[in-house]
């Protein structure tokens, strides 16, 4: 049976602390269990003071069959960032602007040049989306025709090659919609006029969904993921973005929300997001899933934040 872990973020302290938790040790340089393993549901890059760690842990289970992983937006983005723009000289398929360049900036900071073209290559061959049959996970959002279309265009471009990532940056194009839905999640615009902050200060006009709930009956404080009751009390429109999820599919788990610090309980009997925000003094927080159809709150594992090194 599997472990799934939320979205690390550098926090490499805190991995090794939730690993031992859960009874992993370890063993010639990788992290095993007798009987379980471990699905990492991405964002293992940016923000954090300890990257390499996180990536060498992660990938060392990974390459040992001691655990399974998915793509998320920050290792999607990783690879854009570093991607020449095939049509553009001395451009990159990811824009070097300041506001991209300071999410990314402790990446380019912990990571030799070496070490980096190491971790994007092991970046390159993570799936967008896992489906075992009892359980699913991906990074945001559970769109099946979006996870099918980035599969696709892996088997006719290559696994996040150059011409892949080209097609899936340009907005319009069928793969930049479904890298956004799958990796990101939809998002919702707020009305005129009105604005959230995020985490790092940048003004959003649009806000993260309950895209599993229909978004009838839902208000713009009651549809946020993670809700933010300082939003309008009115109806949202029915055509929100949403992605339907019904409650007869199987268990899926996602990262990439930053839930606030609350104690980690499933959103839906089977739907669990596992970001408890790390990076920001929450949580790390992982799921044992033991084969139920309706997940557990007692089922979750999380380790607190450790104030980040100077
Ligand atoms: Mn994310």
């Amino acid at each position: 049976m599997f472990d799934i872990i939320g979205d690390i973020h550098g926090h490499a302290d805190e991995l090794v602390e939730l690993l031992t938790k859960m009874g992993y040790s370890e063993q010639s340089g990788c992290f095993r269990h007798p009987t379980r393993r471990v699905i990492f549901c991405g964002d293992f890059v940016d923000r954090g003071p300890n990257i390499p760690d996180v990536v060498r842990i992660a990938r060392s289970m990974a390459e040992s069959d001691a655990a399974l992983a998915v793509m998320g937006n920050h290792e999607f983005n990783a690879l854009a960032y570093h991607t020449p723009d095939p049509v553009a000289p001395n451009q990159f398929l990811r824009v070097h602007s300041k506001k991209n360049e300071r999410q990314h900036i402790q990446t380019l900071q912990q990571f030799t040049d070496a070490e980096l073209t190491t971790a994007l290559e092991w970046f390159r061959t993570l799936p967008p989306a896992l489906d075992l049959g009892n359980l699913r996970v991906v990074h945001a959002c559970w769109h099946a025709a979006g996870i099918e279309t980035i599969n696709d265009s892996i088997r006719s471009d290559g696994r996040f090659t150059a011409a892949f990532l080209t097609d899936a940056t340009a907005p319009g194009h069928p793969l930049f919609e479904a890298v956004e839905c799958v990796m990101k999640g939809p998002e919702l615009a707020l009305p005129d006029g009105v604005t959230v902050t995020d985490k790092e200060g940048n003004v959003r006009r649009r806000i993260r969904i309950r895209w599993f709930d229909e978004p009838t009956g839902e208000t713009w404080a009651s549809y946020g993921l993670p809700a933010n009751p300082g939003l309008p009390g009115e109806p949202i429109s029915s055509n929100a973005p949403a992605v339907p999820y019904s409650s007869d599919e199987p268990p899926v788990f996602v990262g990439h929300y930053w839930l606030p610090h609350a104690t980690p309980t499933p959103l839906r009997p089977n739907i669990a997001c596992l970001d408890y925000s790390v990076a920001k003094h929450g949580f790390l927080c992982a799921y044992r899933f033991d084969g139920e159809r309706s997940l557990l709150a007692d089922h979750f594992v999380a380790v607190p934040a450790r104030e980040a090194k100077p």
